[in-house]
Order: C-alpha cells, then structure tokens, then sequence
C-alpha cells in the first residue's frame, strides 16, 4: 500500500508541474509564479545508504515458460515515474531490467533504452517479459526521474533463469 499512496501523490505532483512548464509565459510581470517554480536536479542525486533493490521473483535459478512476470522490489524509497522529482529528503526512482547485460552500463549517465534495457517509467513494480528459450540473466537497476542512477548507484544481484 505504501508504494501506491507515493504513486498516486507523485502523479499528482507530475501533472501540476507539467501544467506549470507548459503554461505560457506572458503575463508581462517580471515577477511572476513561474519564477518560484522549483528546479528539478540535473544528473545523480542522492539516495539512503540502506535502500534495497531487488527481484522478489521469478527466482534465481527458476525455470520459466515465457512470457513471464518479473517482479520487482525496493526498500528504503519509493517508486515514482520518469519526470517526476519530489525532494531530496524523499528518494524516489523507476525501475530498469536489464536482460543478459554482461557489463553494466555507463551509471553516471542516462540508462539506454533498447531490448535489452527496459525501462519502467510508469512506476511499475513488475514488468511482463518474453525471451527465447534458454539461460537468461536479470538485474535490475534504479534511475531517478532523468533516467540517470543514484549516488550511489542502487543495482540488484543478478539472477539467472532458464526459459522452458
Ligand atoms: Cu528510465
């Protein structure tokens, strides 16, 4: 429950500022609203030292038939979608499953987006996924609302799985 009150607040937050950045600017006053707007942090931002993230299931060594469900656990923050920053004080991110990535992407930079690594900028906290039969690996890595890992970066153990 506690990750859907954070989703549902974040939302809300998203579209107020969303509202707020496309509203025109020409009312004239130099001093208007828009200038008190917060500004969102480019690049790492900090998380709890104690945060967790990790695969609740399928297990490490599961067999599976595809497609199947990934799901995805974090302790210590919460879940936001991509775009969305609430406060230092209150660390959030989206999850990003990375399918048979030997070496772990560049994590001071925005995670790529292909197959192989699946971005979940909704919040989702599970993900459906297809994949050929065989030995798979699965890892998960947490971004913040640009994509980009925390400081310092929040990454799962990997998990093997065999596809029926
Ligand atoms: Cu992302």
């Amino acid at each position: 429950m506690k990750s859907a009150c954070i989703y549902s607040i974040a939302c809300a937050a998203a579209f107020s500022l969303n509202s707020c950045t496309e509203a025109p600017q020409s009312s004239g006053d130099d001093h208007g609203s828009h200038s008190a707007a917060p500004q969102l942090p480019s690049g790492k931002t900090s998380r709890p030292a104690d945060a967790k993230l990790y695969i609740v299931s399928p297990a490490d060594g599961a067999e599976v038939s595809s497609p199947f469900v990934v799901n995805f656990g974090l302790k210590g923050m919460g879940v936001a979608p991509a775009g969305l920053y609430l406060a230092e004080d209150k660390p959030t991110g989206h999850h990003h499953l990375l399918i048979d990535v030997d070496k772990l992407p560049d994590l001071t930079m925005p995670i790529l987006k292909d197959e192989k690594h699946v971005h979940f900028g909704g919040g989702q906290t599970e993900g459906s996924v297809t994949l050929p039969p065989g030995k798979h690996t699965l890892q998960l890595v947490l971004g913040n609302h640009t994509h980009i890992p925390h400081d310092p970066p929040l990454i799962s153990e990997k998990i093997t799985i065999t596809v029926k």
